[in-house]
């Protein structure tokens, strides 16, 4: 570890690798391995493990995401083919309001009362299985240095990065906002700077550079993405913005890097569906690949109050369910985050965690939906609408002669 005093550096910038302090940088220098490791099961073959029986039900058993098989390193998602990696990144050190994100990942996992694994999980919407179309799996969770942000990142981004260099879809599961630095920056590593877009649904920008004299925050990733080249501005699609940040200046950073931004208040003018398909039209017409951020603070506090910075006035828990299934199947998605679900302020129903756990099923079912080539428009199954196989109506009334 190296420091320089001649630079005049503050002396708790000393954990941080050399130059990372200073922006832009890039992330994933100077770390040796991973952390994806099968520490307990020297020599096995690859593969997945199955640590749950098939007829254990969502709520017990051993609590893997929707009782998914377990994979531990590269080679069990290489050896499986696996489509989609289900992880955690239960780290909140960066989080300026409630913390408490750590225990995110667990409770997104735990609070499920589907079925197993192996049972039919059709999307009463779509009639699309993704559990049947596609090989997904729990990856366990990126290692964390606790209190040692500089590290955390280095480590978060070459865990998710084994996960996209393997050919799997990574779901990560927050974590404080700021893991989307490292997270975006893996799969950008993998697709090249420049190449990746971000659908970031947020009450927040997470632009700020500099909070609280911390470059490293859960709101400045985006600011960092885009200043390393990661995920240049224009690459950005943001919905949900409102509330009393960022301030003009900010605003005015964010305008001159060509981010494509959606407030809140053209959300409540123009309705959710229409600012939706503004959304899905930027992301078709951005990057070749798109990632989708979803803090789960932009839906209103009533659908999520376990959450570090709830700002009321927010989308509905379907807004966002539909939003994000529309993307996955209809632009097409490489990665996706689901952030700030901080446990110990959700209420006793688990809402917050809940719905981040239904969110990424949606993510699952809209790729399933972009394998099967499903890309309409808004699609859903005629019989989910109250249509028969011939577009009639199914329900009718018969009144007595
Ligand atoms: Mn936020």
């Amino acid at each position: 570890m190296s420091h320089d005093h001649d630079h005049g550096h503050d002396h708790h910038h000393d954990l941080a690798p050399e130059g990372f302090w200073q922006q832009p940088r890039r992330l994933g220098e100077g770390l040796e391995g991973h952390g994806a490791t099968d520490d307990f099961n020297e020599g096995r073959a690859p593969g997945l493990l199955f640590p749950n029986r098939k007829n254990e039900g969502g709520f017990s058993g051993i609590q893997t995401f929707a009782k998914l098989p377990v994979a531990l390193t590269p080679d069990d998602l290489r050896a499986a083919k696996v489509d989609v990696a289900v992880l955690g990144v239960p780290w909140d050190s960066t989080a300026t309001g409630r913390s408490g994100t750590n225990h995110g990942p667990l409770a997104i996992r735990a609070c499920d009362y589907k079925g197993g694994y192996g049972r039919p999980h059709f999307s009463l919407d779509t009639h699309v299985d993704a559990f049947e179309e596609l090989v997904m799996a729990d990856y366990g969770d990126a290692p964390i240095s606790v209190g040692n942000t500089a590290r955390t990142f280095e480590q978060v981004r070459k865990f998710i990065g084994t996960v996209v260099d393997a050919g799997a879809i990574p779901i990560v599961l927050g974590g404080d906002h700021s893991i989307t630095w490292p997270s975006a920056t893996a799969v950008a590593d993998h697709y090249g700077y420049g190449k990746v877009g971000i659908v970031h649904f947020d009450a927040h920008a997470d632009t700020g550079s500099d909070m609280p004299g911390s470059l490293a925050s859960h709101g400045t990733p985006m600011r960092h993405l885009i200043n390393s080249g990661a995920v240049p501005g224009k690459n950005f699609v943001q919905v949900g913005l409102r509330g009393y940040w960022p301030e003009q200046e900010t605003l005015d950073w964010m305008d001159d890097q060509k981010m494509r931004t959606h407030f809140m208040a053209e959300i409540i003018r123009d309705g959710f569906d229409k600012v939706l398909e503004r959304a899905v039209d930027e992301a078709l017409d951005q990057a070749d690949h798109l990632y989708i951020s979803l803090d789960i603070d932009v839906c209103d506090p009533a659908y999520a109050p376990g959450t570090g910075t709830p700002e009321p006035g927010g989308i509905t828990s379907n807004d966002i369910l539909r939003a994000v299934r529309r993307l996955a199947a209809e632009v097409g998605i490489v990665a996706m985050d689901v952030v700030e679900v901080s446990p110990p302020y959700d209420d006793r129903g688990e809402i917050t965690a809940l719905l981040a756990n239904r969110a990424v099923r949606e993510a699952m079912t809209g790729i399933a939906m972009h394998r099967q080539g499903i890309t309409e428009p808004d699609f859903l199954h005629p019989y989910a609408i109250g249509l028969d196989a011939d577009g009639n109506r199914r329900n009718q009334v018969f009144r007595r002669a």
